[in-house]
């Protein structure tokens, strides 16, 4: 039997697709909204689970994607976008993104967005990001993650 993901989740697999890679998403009924959520359903660590973290710099957006159990330096963010950043709240997430707040995946949005990779995200075999939805993920390793949203690799931790 198939069974048919919501339109996001289909969204991001598409971007998948896209890029190369064979979507590998797991549906859970319980939440994955938060880093902790996602990582008791998935069974992993808490820093194997990508947060996507939206922030605005001169009103452009601008992606973090950092390990689940790291803290964003957001004067090290400033200093990588060039401009002071602000974290967006959920109306300009779900306009960047197409997506809300807990299920925001790294890629698969309208437009493209600069995104930095947390460099601890690199030290993990597999890592888990949000699907579109806060009850799914996808995996992903780590060098197909930077690939696929063609990010800057960076410390990000505070
Ligand atoms: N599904 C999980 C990971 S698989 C997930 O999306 N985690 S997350 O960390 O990327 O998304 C939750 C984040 O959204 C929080 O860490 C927080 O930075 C942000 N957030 C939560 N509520 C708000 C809010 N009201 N306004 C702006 N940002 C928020």
């Amino acid at each position: 039997m198939t069974t048919e993901f919501p339109a996001a989740v289909r969204r991001v697999e598409a971007a998948l697709t896209a890029a190369g890679l064979e979507p590998r998403v797991l549906e859970f009924p319980a939440s994955t909204r938060t880093a902790v959520e996602a990582a008791v359903a998935v069974g992993t660590t808490v820093g194997q689970i990508v947060k996507s973290l939206l922030f605005l710099s001169a009103g452009r957006p601008v992606l973090a994607l950092v390990s689940g159990s790291n803290r964003l330096d957001l004067e090290r963010l400033a200093v990588l976008a060039g401009l002071p950043v602000t974290k967006a709240d959920a109306n300009a997430v779900r306009e960047a993104t197409g997506y809300s707040i807990g299920g925001v995946p790294p890629l698969g949005f309208p437009q493209p967005v600069p995104c930095f990779v947390d460099r601890d995200l690199l030290t993990y075999p597999i890592v888990w990001a949000a699907a579109g939805t806060p009850h799914h993920v996808f995996e992903i390793t780590p060098a197909d993650l930077v690939r696929v949203t063609a990010a800057t690799v960076a410390d990000l931790k505070a």
